[in-house]
């Protein structure tokens, strides 16, 4: 009789991600180890991975595939002794959901005035301020992937005008595309409520700078422009940004990435009146949401079908 292969084991590095949740559920279904055995684990066929230890991938000489426990896969993209196996990153409708309702939320506070109630309350002061309705207001969106798609058709929905920029040319019904570096001042122009959901790459890392937000539409309804990024930290110059607060050519900003996470004690974003922080926090991953797909996308790879959400390690994301 011959005896079936063991299965090949799961290596899980996921810092800051609650990995014992992780390793729960993963472990019910394939054996998992939190590291390598000796200079070289031929054990392990599959690594689940966020900010992993640095060298602990090169370790592997069997792995086949590489999951970043998160969309975004700049983390994993830096390590210089990545192995050359396919990486697939989360794609997942509870994480596209969550960014929905951040991406949501911020654009209808810069809207809605919640900076000027915030400040009108503390001084109980009572006073309708002018409201433009949604119709007259364009959020930009930079970066029409899996979620600037989902939070344009939101967005859409609540009755903004929508503007979209993306590296090649896209067709998104409804809202109006712009792509590429000829495509960047017609579409910042056009803007008053700039959303940041772009990957972390050598193309796009500082591009968040004065030249970009002094662009933004200066004479919007809301009186100025707005930012909102939770892409990432480093594809901002915060500098900028508090320059173009203090100047008046940006409005108001809603920040849930930063250059250093966690954000500096030190650094003024955290103090500014015209600045919303949040801690990385916009779309949270959910193992127990996450795993399962996990786990069917290296079942479908064992019986040979293609791998779904394969990064494109050229592009970078
Ligand atoms: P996708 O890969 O689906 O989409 C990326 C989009 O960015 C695409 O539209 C792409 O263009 C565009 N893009 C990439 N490079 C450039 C460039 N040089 N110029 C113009 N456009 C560019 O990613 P997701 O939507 O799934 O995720 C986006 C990012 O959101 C992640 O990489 C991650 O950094 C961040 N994120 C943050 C979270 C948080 O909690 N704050 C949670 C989850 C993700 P094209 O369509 O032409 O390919
Ligand atoms: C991600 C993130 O990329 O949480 O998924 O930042």
């Amino acid at each position: 009789m011959t005896e079936k292969p063991a299965a090949g084991r799961i290596l899980l590095s996921v810092t800051g991600m609650y990995p014992q949740r992780w390793y729960e559920l993963l472990s019910r279904a394939r054996p998992v180890v939190l590291e390598p055995e000796g200079e070289a684990d031929p054990t392990i066929h599959y690594a689940v991975v966020w900010k992993q230890k640095r060298g602990v991938l090169k370790r592997l000489p069997n792995l086949k595939v590489i999951f970043s426990a998160g969309a975004g896969v700049d983390h994993l993209l830096a390590d210089p002794e990545l192995p050359d196996v396919p990486i697939v990153r989360v794609v997942a409708e509870n994480l596209t959901q969550y960014m929905v309702e951040y991406v949501s939320w911020r654009v209808l506070d810069h809207h809605r005035q919640g900076f000027a109630y915030r400040a009108q309350q503390a001084q109980k002061i009572w006073h309708e301020p002018h409201q433009p309705p949604a119709g007259e207001v364009a959020v930009g969106i930079m970066g029409l992937g899996e979620l600037g798609g989902a939070a344009a058709r939101a967005l859409l929905a609540l009755g903004f005008k929508v503007n979209g920029w993306s590296r090649r040319e896209k067709r998104v019904e409804g809202v109006t595309t712009f792509h590429g570096e000829a495509g960047l001042t017609p579409f910042l122009n056009a803007t008053d409520i700039l959303v940041v959901l772009l990957p972390l790459t050598p193309a796009t890392e500082g591009i968040i700078d004065h030249s970009v937000l002094k662009r933004l539409r200066q004479n919007g309804p809301l009186g100025g422009p707005c930012l909102v990024n939770a892409g990432r930290g480093r594809l901002q110059k915060e500098a900028d940004i508090l320059r173009a607060l203090e100047e008046g050519v940006l409005k108001e900003a809603s920040l849930d990435v930063f250059e250093t996470e966690p954000l500096p004690e030190k650094s003024p974003l955290w103090t500014h009146p015209k600045v919303f922080v949040t801690p990385h926090a916009a779309a949270t991953s959910d193992a127990a949401q996450l795993v399962p797909l996990m786990l069917a996308q290296i079942e479908a790879f064992e019986r040979g079908e293609p791998l779904r959400n394969v990064v494109d390690r050229e592009a970078g994301y």
